[in-house]
């Protein structure tokens, strides 16, 4: 009996998946990452017998190398404290291992290598020559004070230093990591390698950063955003945004969202989320900067400012998240991992949004991603629409090879021309391989194409 070619690929699917989940047990973060690529990419693996005669994806799915080392620091008591490092070093056929250090309770290996392997893709969507990477730790910069995050910074980088160079991996920020981090880490590698090199970015730009980099992942999501409604010829002007996060990302966000006529309504931190229906405008914007940067406080303190904001705590006992419940056109999740589920979707539907974006990775469940397409959200993945960071990053690795530093301009030009490269190539490779305007198969299969040619040019490694 012949099977049908959808039957012929879910059993091929199923094999394959059943197959990464034996080889890396427990891993749901990992296994739930590849298989969205892999869904994206069986139409290319279909048509073109080299991907799969040189198990191409066979061999992106399993690291180059991974570290994972402990880390020893002691806290202001005096008292010695252990953590687990780790940098998983996934891909490096187009550029040196390149992707951010996650300092947060939660990491683990399943996470490290999720982002890493997000991180492939993202990167080769860029057009800019980086591998992919990511790399963190269990410990949480929650509640300690200056020198503890210091000393846990240079033990961290003590060893992370053996593993990376600016020619072979160059570590940025992520989650619980920012400029503060990033200045410890380098200090300590610049007194261990005896040397100024670009091995970081996020850097500060009196000492080799790149202006831009802070705002570029928030800036680069809702350039991105703008050109999807451009495509529909539509715009942000005039629209309301839900916003989860008011981190990095979330931050710089809401500005350009602030910028381009938008109106932000919400942010949350892990604590709790704000609904401010008259919107967050710039005064109310500098007013988180300051709370979530310098002080470190917790959003709970926004409504004690401005009385007419509710908050509401973070309720772990609900199977949904309240924040999407409100009605809104747009919704740029920039917190977390599977932060945005299959019933926060369905209540975006019913709140009338027309767009969801994502600024943190992989934030939509996968039942959460189905249910936006079947409905006809424009739903943009992680690793296209917040590929501004690790571009700009890029930006800063070109100056720092160069000896130059580009003024604000420049780099945001660049950083728009990059972003809206992006788009123009998530939907040619749609409407090649896929579904036209499908923003994610789209983009997993341009980057996919772009890693495995360059794989497949290598010979096997
Ligand atoms: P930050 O540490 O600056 O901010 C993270 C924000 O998310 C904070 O508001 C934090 O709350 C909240 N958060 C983190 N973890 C959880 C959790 N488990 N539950 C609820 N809230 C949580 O990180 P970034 O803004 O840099 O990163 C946000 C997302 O964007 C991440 O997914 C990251 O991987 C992604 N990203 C970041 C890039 C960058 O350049 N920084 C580039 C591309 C993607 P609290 O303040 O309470 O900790
Ligand atoms: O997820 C990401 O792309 C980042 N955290 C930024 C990585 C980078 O190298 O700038």
């Amino acid at each position: 009996m012949e099977m049908n070619d959808t039957l012929v690929q879910r059993v091929t699917e199923d094999s394959f998946m059943n197959q990464l989940k034996q080889a890396n047990p427990g891993e749901t973060e990992f296994h739930q990452a590849v298989h969205e690529v892999y869904e994206s990419v069986l139409p290319v693996l279909e048509k073109h017998e080299e991907y799969r005669s040189y198990q191409v994806f066979e061999r992106m799915v399993e690291p180059e190398r991974i570290v994972s080392f402990r880390v020893t620091w002691v806290d202001d008591n005096g008292v010695p404290q252990v953590n687990r490092g780790y940098r998983v070093q996934m891909n490096s056929a187009i550029g040196p291992f390149k992707g951010g250090l996650r300092f947060h309770p939660s990491v683990n290996q399943s996470i490290l290598k999720f982002l890493g392997f997000e991180q492939i893709f993202k990167n080769a969507l860029t057009s800019l020559p980086l591998g992919g990477g990511k790399g963190g730790s269990n410990f949480d910069p929650k509640g300690k004070s200056d020198g503890e995050v210091m000393r846990f910074c240079q033990n961290f980088m003590l060893e992370l230093s053996k593993h990376i160079g600016h020619r072979i991996d160059i570590p940025a920020g992520d989650i619980g990591v920012g400029g503060r981090e990033i200045g410890y880490m380098y200090g300590m590698y610049r007194k261990i390698e005896n040397q100024f090199s670009g091995v970081l970015t996020g850097k500060g730009v009196k000492w080799g950063g790149s202006l831009i980099r802070p705002e570029a992942t928030g800036y680069g999501l809702i350039y991105f955003s703008q050109y999807m409604m451009e495509n529909i010829g539509d715009s942000l002007a005039g629209k309301n945004c839900l916003v989860s996060g008011s981190g990095n990302v979330a931050q710089f966000a809401m500005e350009k969202i602030i910028e381009l006529g938008g109106k932000p309504i919400s942010a949350s931190d892990s604590s709790g989320y704000i609904y401010d229906e008259e919107g967050i405008d710039t005064e109310k914007l500098e007013y988180i900067k300051d709370l979530k940067n310098e002080r470190r406080g917790r959003l709970a303190e926004y409504v004690e400012k401005y009385p007419s904001a509710i908050y509401s705590p973070t309720d772990r006992s609900l199977d949904y998240n309240p924040l999407w419940a409100h009605n809104a056109d747009c919704a740029f999740p920039c917190a977390t991992q599977n932060e945005l589920n299959e019933a926060d979707a369905n209540n975006l539907i019913k709140g009338n949004a027309k767009l969801v974006a994502e600024g943190a990775n992989m934030p939509c469940t996968p039942e959460a991603i189905n249910v936006l397409r079947d409905n006809g959200v424009m739903y943009a993945p992680g690793k296209a629409s917040n590929a501004g960071g690790v571009a700009t990053s890029g930006l800063e690795m070109v100056q720092n090879y160069s000896g130059s530093h580009w003024t604000s301009e420049e780099v945001d030009r660049r950083l728009q021309v990059i972003m809206k490269n992006i788009h123009d190539n998530c939907l040619y490779a749609a409407e090649k391989y896929s579904t036209q305007n499908d923003y994610m198969s789209g983009a997993n299969i341009a980057g996919f194409i772009k890693v495995a040619d360059a794989m497949i040019a290598q010979g096997l490694l």
